[in-house]
């Protein structure tokens, strides 16, 4: 089994956190995306979309999106469970993760992919109203997350799971998104502040 990542780009990142969170250690093979090295031969042959992370099965079997790789080591690695510990937990945390993933984590990307110029050979072209509009919805995502956080521990609950892994590659992704760390949410940054002493994401 061998893995495709890409160091900290937010994608590859929450693989490695969640494979740290179940202490799973397995062969990866690192890309840098600044250099373009996913566009290279080795990761085409994998992957031909050019996207990381990758997961490659030792029977051949590609897995190329983020949760359905974090799925596989769910169900692999069942200890501690990060999708959910019964049928409503885990209803919950796929509400949870679909509306992060849309409403917070893919404007933070959008806004990076168009306003950076590091990020400008990764688009077509780079849009600078789509970047901006996208660095507001990521501002507006995380005003409510600060109200849900004001009533649990959790995104998605009592208990530490993949929404907050999500969430948190995304935070960390603001600076390069350029949006500002915000300083007027208080629950949001006590559960960031909780999310930097979980000893995975130091990784
Ligand atoms: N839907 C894919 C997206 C993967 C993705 O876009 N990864 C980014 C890094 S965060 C990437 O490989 N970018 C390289 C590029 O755009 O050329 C997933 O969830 O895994």
């Amino acid at each position: 089994m061998k893995l495709y990542s890409g160091g900290i780009a937010p994608n590859p990142r929450r693989v490695s956190i969640f494979l740290a969170e179940k202490g799973i250690e397995i062969e990866t093979r690192q890309f840098d995306i600044a250099k373009l090295e996913q566009k290279g031969e080795e990761l085409t042959k994998v992957n031909s979309r050019q996207r990381l992370p990758v997961l490659e099965l030792d029977d051949g079997t590609v897995i190329t999106e983020t949760v359905a790789i974090c799925r596989y080591f769910e169900e692999t690695h069942p200890e501690p469970l990060l999708m959910g510990i019964d049928m409503l937990d885990r209803v919950m945390v796929e509400m949870w993760q679909r509306r992060v993933e849309l409403e917070f984590f893919l404007p933070v990307a959008f806004a990076f992919r168009h306003l950076h110029p590091v990020a400008a050979d990764l688009e077509p072209v780079q849009v600078r109203q789509w970047g901006e509009l996208n660095q507001d919805w990521a501002k507006k995502a995380m005003s409510g997350l600060d109200k849900e956080l004001s009533t649990r521990q959790y995104i998605a609950g009592d208990r530490f799971t993949i929404v907050d892994i999500t969430a948190f590659c995304a935070y960390q992704f603001l600076k390069p998104a350029r949006i500002d760390y915000p300083t007027d949410l208080p629950s949001l940054q006590r559960w960031h502040g909780e999310m930097v002493q979980r000893s995975s994401t130091k990784k």
